[in-house]
């Protein structure tokens, strides 16, 4: 296993921070598309590239929407945005399960994409239209040749979009509840959080054949998901495979149908972005109301799963008729979503400076652990369980602006921006030391920082821990 070393710079200059961000995001680009880390992650990330793309925007608008349009000209023909694109250059052995154990299930399905289809069977939370218009927005600022150029690839995306919201709103909520079903953990993009516990208990799997865990090579194996964890995911994924990706039957009879109320906030943000760009191209009447309808009802089914106990939003377990108690930062989906009912907002702000959250006198910066210290399955150092997300964190920032929270908001800016520039650009960090963890140089940490860093000063230069 890898030494972690501190980062080589401490990014005293104001201007050091975005440089080193930059090359990062050069050093992980594939031409075309970037790899979500240097070597843990070495293919294409759905929820990773729309992040990517939100940083890269900064850099070069044109880049940036490359970025999506790579990864859309992989959608299947339900909609379905793929949560990985393989990079088939990467060795075979760099990452389980590659599209090798995918491919016995993506290119029979008739909904697959063209070949090489060469992707997973999954998908993840669609930051995509959100991206999309923010770099409609920067390219607003950048000139006639380029803010046209944004438009054609908006009109481009557009149609894309839809249908890749469209899939969602209606095979992944057939119950018309405003809510996504997700099939796996991974599809959530907080794959290890607590929040899947007591779904992953159903899974109930017996001598299993064992398999690769290329990611513990680098990796401290407290910092990923147990061996326990991980048969219950692949376990998952072959029985996806085993129908051959059909939705159809996967609700009939998948042991993992889950209500995540992130994955549906997010969904609600990106529809409000969609309805943005369906102004902008011109769309016609009848998908804007759509679009309306799916906000409208995102915000409803999302009120539904509020727990007057925790003052947190829970997902919901279709096969147990119950929600899914945690404290972790998916409760705070109706915040992520906003104009959700006042009171909610209110408790959901308090909840957040709690020390269940920020108020934690132990925390080495006021940032929210994935996971709350006061959540009996907390762990600080494992993956999702506990470290803080700086993408996460981005998330929440955005969020707390809409919401009218800017001095939240510009703290948790500060204090994101600091633990990078004392940490490094990690892909998750401990919270009570700071320490960086899983990898280094995670090409969307390189690009909430741009964001942030397009959005207010660097701090002040603080020591290397
Ligand atoms: C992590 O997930 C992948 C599986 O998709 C993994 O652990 O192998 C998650 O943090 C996910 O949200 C993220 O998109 C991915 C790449 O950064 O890594």
């Amino acid at each position: 296993m890898k030494e972690k070393t501190p980062p080589e710079k401490t990014f005293e200059e104001p201007g050091d921070l975005a440089s080193r961000a930059e090359e990062i995001l050069h050093e992980n680009d594939m031409g075309g598309w970037t790899k979500a880390s240097p070597g843990l992650y070495p293919h294409q990330w759905s929820w990773d590239s729309a992040f990517i793309a939100i940083g890269l925007a900064h850099l070069d608008t044109r880049r940036a929407a490359q970025e999506l349009v790579t990864l859309f000209d992989h959608q299947w023909a339900t909609g379905k945005v793929p949560h990985i694109v393989f990079n088939m250059e990467a060795p075979a052995d760099s990452y389980f399960p590659g599209p090798e154990h995918w491919a016995t299930a993506a290119p029979d399905s008739p909904d697959a994409p063209p070949t090489p289809a060469h992707t997973s069977g999954l998908c993840q939370p669609p930051v995509h239209a959100m991206a999309a218009w923010h770099i409609w927005e920067v390219a607003g600022n950048r000139g006639e040749d380029v803010l046209a150029e944004a438009r054609g690839f908006l009109q481009e995306l557009y149609p894309k979009l839809f249908a890749w919201h469209q899939y969602l709103a209606t095979t992944r909520d057939p119950e018309g509840s405003g809510l996504v079903t997700i099939y796996h953990p991974w599809e959530s993009g907080t794959d290890n959080s607590p929040r899947w516990n007591a779904a992953l208990e159903r899974c109930t799997v017996s001598d299993f054949p064992s398999h690769p865990r290329p990611d513990l090579q680098d990796t401290d194996p407290s910092e990923r998901p147990t061996e326990e964890k991980y048969d219950r995911y692949i376990w998952l994924v072959d029985l996806i495979k085993g129908v051959g990706c059909n939705e159809s039957a996967i609700y009939e009879s998948h042991p993992f149908l889950v209500k995540d109320v992130l994955f549906s906030a997010i969904l609600v943000r990106a529809n409000e972005a969609l309805l943005e760009i369906a102004e902008v191209v011109g769309a016609s009447d009848e998908e804007r109301v759509l679009i309306q309808e799916w906000i409208e009802r995102g915000r409803q089914g999302l009120e539904e799963c509020w727990d007057p106990e925790l003052k947190l939003c829970l997902d919901y377990d279709l096969w147990a008729a119950a929600p899914l108690p945690a404290r972790t930062v998916g409760g705070f989906a109706p915040l992520i979503a906003g104009a959700g009912n006042p009171d909610h907002l209110e408790a959901l702000l308090e909840v957040l400076d709690s020390t269940a959250f920020l108020g934690d006198p132990g925390l080495r910066w006021p940032l929210p652990p994935s996971t709350s210290p006061q959540d009996p399955e907390f762990d600080p150092h494992r993956y999702w369980r506990g470290p803080i997300w700086p993408v996460f964190n981005w998330l929440l920032w955005w969020s707390l602006i809409r919401a009218g929270e800017q001095e939240s908001a510009e703290r948790l800016r500060q204090a994101s921006l600091e633990q990078i520039v004392s940490g490094g650009f990690g892909e998750y960090f401990e919270p009570f030391t700071g320490e960086l963890l899983g990898s280094d140089d995670q090409s969307w940490t390189a690009a909430v920082v741009l964001d942030w860093l397009a959005s207010g000063p660097q701090p002040e230069a603080v020591e290397a821990t």
